[in-house]
């Protein structure tokens, strides 16, 4: 994210888009939230939810779609060992987003402004993990963090950056291909995005994704 979180002004209500009751469900657990600790409690009542109604298993190819302020799909299944290939693609015309992915969402950074730099999960899911980037369009930066990554084609035309957990950030209607296998983490794990000091992320931009034993 670096220092995209700065850039943009504060965001006005989001659009209101053709919600599935799945995106619909998220997107009211992040309307409602008055704070974190309200968000966090709506988000315990998706993870049961989700926890009841499952989804397949996705492997391969899959579209992730970034809006203001939410992803599509905003949940997957995916198994340890499966090849993936995320095609991350930034829908708005006029914001940055970012995709990250991990657990234990620091609350302290969440709500207390100040602290930019910080990590926003306290588990990077990407710490250790092989990536392939490839084919970057419109990418403003890319933080590796932790991660093996390994870079496709010319040299990246975009910074990459220190600090924070592994993100690509893209530039309205910036792609990228992120390829892996999916490593040995079983269980549930979240992703979303930081910028703007957190906003997209309270305001809905979030997703889980549910990683399944080999
Ligand atoms: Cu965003």
């Amino acid at each position: 994210m670096a220092n995209e979180r700065t850039r943009q002004t504060v965001p006005p209500a989001p659009p209101a888009p053709q919600w599935s009751r799945r995106q619909l469900l998220i997107g009211s657990a992040g309307l409602a939230a008055a704070g974190a600790t309200a968000l966090f409690a709506k988000q315990s009542l998706v993870d049961w939810v989700r926890g009841l109604v499952g989804s397949p298993v996705s492997s391969g190819r899959i579209h992730l779609y970034q809006f203001d302020y939410y992803f599509v799909p905003n949940y997957m299944t995916w198994r340890v060992g499966d090849a993936m290939e995320i095609l991350l693609h930034n829908q708005s015309p006029t914001h940055w987003h970012e995709w990250t992915v991990g657990r234990h969402v620091r609350t302290e950074v969440f709500e207390g402004f100040g602290r930019l730099s910080s990590d926003g999960w306290g588990t990077d899911f990407w710490d250790g993990v092989s990536v392939v980037l490839s084919d970057p369009y419109q990418v403003d930066n890319f933080v590796p963090h932790d991660a093996k990554v390994s870079y496709v084609g010319p040299q990246a035309p975009y910074q990459v950056a220190q600090g924070g957990d592994f993100s690509p950030t893209l530039k309205p209607g910036g792609s990228i291909r992120i390829a892996f296998t999916v490593p040995n983490k079983p269980g549930v794990w979240h992703y979303g995005c930081f910028v703007q000091e957190f906003i997209h992320f309270r305001t809905g931009m979030r997703g889980m994704i549910n990683i399944l034993p080999a």
